[in-house]
């Protein structure tokens, strides 16, 4: 019982924000946004540092898009399919190249995908 107290009180020092002098991980945020019109991102490569990165996604069409992040064909993170809205969404990236697509049927092969580099 004494042992399962002081675990307890380990993991709860731990868990204190601002206990930890560790570097404290940085979340990137990423703007993606679609135009009023077109099957298309305004942006074709966006850049984040490695970790939790946070996803805004601003969509000012009347047509539904959505954000997907991907490496290879292995999904990694999807976004609320929204119209004339913003959504957040959140992916845990190591260094890389992936791509993010919008999976509505139709649009990726229309254009609608681009580039997450990943530093
Ligand atoms: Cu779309």
């Amino acid at each position: 019982m004494r042992k399962l107290v002081l675990v307890v009180g380990v993991l709860a020092a731990f868990a204190l924000p601002g206990v930890s002098t560790a570097t404290t991980p940085t979340v990137s945020v990423v703007h993606i946004s679609a135009p009023v019109s077109g099957l298309r991102y305004t942006q074709t490569t966006v850049r984040a540092h490695a970790g939790r990165i946070k996803i805004v996604f601003a969509n000012h069409s009347a047509l539904k898009h959505n954000v997907n992040v991907e490496s290879g064909e292995h999904e990694l993170g999807k976004s609320a399919t929204i119209s004339h809205s913003t959504t957040t969404m959140f992916v845990t990236l190591k260094a890389g190249k992936y791509n993010f697509y919008c999976s509505v049927p139709g649009h990726e092969a229309a254009g609608m995908h681009g580039t997450l580099i990943v530093t």
